[in-house]
This record gives structure tokens, C-alpha cells and sequence, in this order.
């Protein structure tokens, strides 16, 4: 994760990288055999429909014959048998996220404007009409997912909601992520994992049908299958392992930076951390004290592979040159934690979302509690994208009302341009107006 050799180029004698990855790249995240594998499984079950997804599932996730759709009560019940705790850590994050996505949603507002007499345009904002989250529950089951993707989609005024979650080894469903989706307002539940879940939201197989887009992170198979998909359906994003990078200055406290980074590390042992310094003592410290707190980190076995790896430590000659570095890296999770947060605010252009300050920290948006979404770019993709948000459930679809009178504004520029391309059917659409109601 460490920078573009351009960037370093032109940055050359700015910084010194005081602890580099040991690998040099993260795996490639197309990987030929699991694309052709997806490719394999999607046309499969759209031939051969719900049979083929239950033999997949079957096969892959130890189907035993249920029903695979959870029943309304089922869904309802999904927090009875939680610790009140959950339950209500739950509720609270469900709600929070949803409250700031339907900020968001306020800020979208239709525009309708007279650009000159008699042609009118403007813009609507409609909702998709049928959405599909993907709920993993692996390793680690991120109840969390349900708020960003069922909770936001129906903070958008989707209509239908439909989410599918892979059985845990007993065959049932994750109950804390059934109720995270049941608090988020799903309209209906599946216990259907992986490729197979994918290809039965998109092909209409599970649900009132074909879903319009797919939301949700999964594993390398389903970030195959939505990219697959992708056209047939609209996707969230193309998401790869979790990344964070902080930039700190000598007035950071190094215990809660090397937290910070190891935070995501944990995600797997190729999730990349970085810390960006413009104090060659606090990144010194921070190094020591990631090794101190991985000694007792119950995911060590991740996170310590995870930092060795892909973790990096680069001391900045000024905050420039440190806005600049952090720029080019785009990563998906950014925190600040220096004398000078506003300036970075202002400055940094490439981040999926930011966390200024100490007090602030990935993990509070990780679990819903800050409001904001966790479905954000990876690997430098924030660089021309943002993150899940109320705006991509949301179409802003264009019209044009245009009054007789107005003709002559339009007719004869698009008869002139039709002509030139010789497109005489688009000709005629303005002559036949033109003759109409131009004297
Ligand atoms: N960091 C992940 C989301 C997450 N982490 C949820 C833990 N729980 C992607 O932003
Ligand atoms: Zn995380």
C-alpha cells in the first residue's frame, strides 16, 4: 500500500519510509479460476433456476432441505434470543445510520427550471424498484451490513427489499444479522449464501422478483458474482480487503494510532495499514506499540500477518508532502489525528470516509454508530468514487416539458445537426414541428 512511483518520484527526498510491506503488492483481486467458477455457477442456475440454486446450496453451504426463506415471524423474532445489549446496540446503530441517510436524502432535492421561455427541464430523484443486499456472515458476520445496505436503501424509498445471509455451521442464519436487516426495514429474508444467493436476487428466482441492484461485501466469489452481474444489475461497489491510514503528527497519542491500524488489519491477513507521520519519534513509538498490542490481540494471527505484510510507516518532511502521499493512496478509511485536522479537512482530496481526530475512529462507522456508511472504495478507488450512500439507491431521472411556442429554440439546430449526421429520422422529428407551429 505504499505509494505510486510517480507520486514517489516527484516526492523523492520529502520522506523516508521507516517500515515498508514485506509483500510487495496485495493479491490480485481477479483471480482467473474464481472467475470462471462464477461465470460456471451464474449460467447454471439461470438455466436450471431454483433446483440449481438449491443444489448449490447443497453442495456449498450445507443446505438441509429447509425452506430457505425466513417467515415474517421468524424475522421478527431474529433479536428474541440476542442479550439485551446487542439488542439494543443494534437498534441504536440501525436507527443512527438510517438518520443521517435520510439527511442526506433531504439534500437531494428535484430541480425543475425554465432554461429559456417554454422549454422547461428538471430532474426527479426515483428509487430503484427492487434491491438485493448480500449479508455475509463468515469469519467475522458484520452485523452492521444491514444498516448500510437494507437500511439506507429503504431510508431511499426503495420499495422492496430483499437480503439473503449464508446458514452458520448449525444451517440457520445469523440471528443478530436477521435482526440487524428486520430493524432496517427488509421486506423479506433469505438463508442463501455466496454465488448462488447473488444469481437468485438477480434472476428473480428468490423475492417478487429480479432485483435491480446488488448491495453487500462478501467473500472474493461474491465480489465476483456482483461484478458478473454488474449491468444486468446495478452493484454497490467492487469491494476488496478493508484498508485503514492514518496520518498523525507528534501530538498523537501512538497507543490509539497503533489501535486504529490494527483495527482493520484484523479484517485478514491482506488488509493493508498505513500511518503517514510528519514526526520520525511517533512512528517509531506507533511500530513499537503495534507489536506490543498484537502480543495480546486474540486476532493476531491475522492482524500481526496482516501488518508484517501489508502494513507501512512513512515520516513526511511536512504536512504537504503527507496530504500528498495519503492523496495518491486513496484509502478506503482515513483518520487525522494531528494539530492541524481543519487543514488536512480542507486539503485531502482521495479517502472513502475521514475521521478527524482522536476521538474519532473506523470502527465507530464499522458498526453503525456514527451514522456514516462502511461500504466504501478499496483499493484506491477512492480516488474516482465515494462510498454507499442514500444517492445510489436514488435515480435522478431528467425530463423536459417544452411549449409550442418554444420550437423554433430547438427545431432548427437539431435539423441542421440530424442533417449533418445524416439522420434524416431525427430530421424529421424537428421539421414535422417546425411546419406545425412556426409561421
Ligand atoms: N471495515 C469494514 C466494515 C466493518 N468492519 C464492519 C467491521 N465491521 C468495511 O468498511
Ligand atoms: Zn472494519
Amino acid at each position: 500500500m505504499l505509494s505510486t512511483p510517480a507520486v514517489l518520484t516527484s516526492l523523492a527526498g520529502r520522506f523516508t519510509v521507516l517500515k515498508a510491506p514485506a509483500v510487495d503488492a496485495p493479491p490480485a483481486q481477479h483471480d482467473p479460476a474464481v472467475a470462471s467458477r462464477v461465470r460456471q455457477m451464474l449460467l447454471d442456475i439461470e438455466a436450471g433456476g431454483m433446483d440449481a440454486v438449491l443444489k448449490h446450496a447443497a453442495e456449498l453451504d450445507r443446505w438441509d432441505g429447509r425452506d430457505v426463506e425466513l417467515s415474517p415471524a421468524e424475522v421478527a423474532a431474529s433479536g428474541d434470543a440476542l442479550p439485551a445489549d446487542l439488542r439494543e446496540a443494534i437498534e441504536l446503530g440501525a436507527r443512527r445510520t438510517q438518520a443521517f441517510a435520510k439527511v442526506q436524502r433531504s439534500h437531494l432535492v428535484d430541480v425543475e427550471t425554465e432554461l429559456e421561455p417554454g422549454l422547461v427541464v428538471g430532474h426527479r430523484y426515483i428509487p430503484v424498484g427492487r434491491v438485493g443486499a448480500y449479508l455475509p456472515a463468515g469469519r467475522f458476520p458484520l452485523t452492521a451490513s444491514a444498516f448500510m445496505t437494507v437500511g439506507v436503501a429503504k431510508a431511499a424509498g426503495v420499495g422492496d427489499v430483499v437480503a439473503c445471509t449464508p446458514p452458520q455451521p448449525d444451517g440457520k442464519a445469523n440471528p443478530a444479522v436477521v435482526y440487524a436487516a428486520h430493524v432496517s426495514g427488509v421486506d423479506r429474508v433469505f438463508v442463501l449464501g455466496g454465488v448462488q444467493a447473488l444469481a437468485a436476487m438477480a434472476f428473480g428466482l428468490v423475492g417478487d422478483g429480479p432485483v435491480d441492484m446488488l448491495v453487500g461485501a462478501g467473500n472474493a466469489y461474491v465480489a465476483e458474482a456482483k461484478r458478473q452481474l454488474f449491468g444486468r444489475v446495478a452493484i454497490d461497489l467492487p469491494a476488496g480487503p478493508s484498508e485503514v491510514a492514518v496520518i498523525a503528527d507528534e501530538t498523537a497519542d501512538p497507543v490509539l494510532v497503533a489501535a486504529d491500524l490494527l483495527g482493520q488489519a484484523e479484517h485478514g491477513p491482506t488488509s493493508p495499514a498505513a500511518l503517514v507521520t510528519t514526526s520520525q519519534e511517533l512512528g517509531a513509538a506507533v511500530v513499537a506499540e503495534i507489536e506490543k498490542q498484537l502480543a495480546t490481540l486474540a486476532t493476531r494471527d491475522i492482524a500481526g500477518p496482516a501488518w508484517r505484510d501489508f502494513g507501512s510507516v512513512l515520516v513526511a518532511d511536512d504536512r504537504e508532502t503527507a496530504a500528498t502521499l495519503m492523496d495518491d493512496l486513496a484509502p478506503e478509511h482515513l483518520e487525522v489525528q494531528t494539530a492541524d485536522d481543519d487543514w488536512y479537512h480542507d486539503r485531502l482530496r482521495n479517502y472513502g470516509s475521514l475521521f478527524i481526530g482522536e476521538a474519532s475512529t473506523v470502527a465507530y462507522s464499522d458498526k453503525g454508530m456514527a451514522g456514516t456508511n462502511h461500504v466504501l472504495p478499496t483499493a484506491g478507488g477512492a480516488k474516482h468514487s465515494a462510498g454507499l450512500s442514500v444517492s445510489r439507491f436514488l435515480k435522478p431521472l431528467t425530463y423536459q416539458r417544452i411549449t409550442q411556442q418554444a420550437t423554433p429554440l430547438l427545431a432548427e439546430a437539431v435539423q441542421v445537426i440530424s442533417d449533418s449526421e445524416g439522420m434524416a429520422a431525427h430530421s424529421a422529428t424537428a421539421t414535422l414541428r417546425t411546419a406545425r407551429w412556426t409561421a
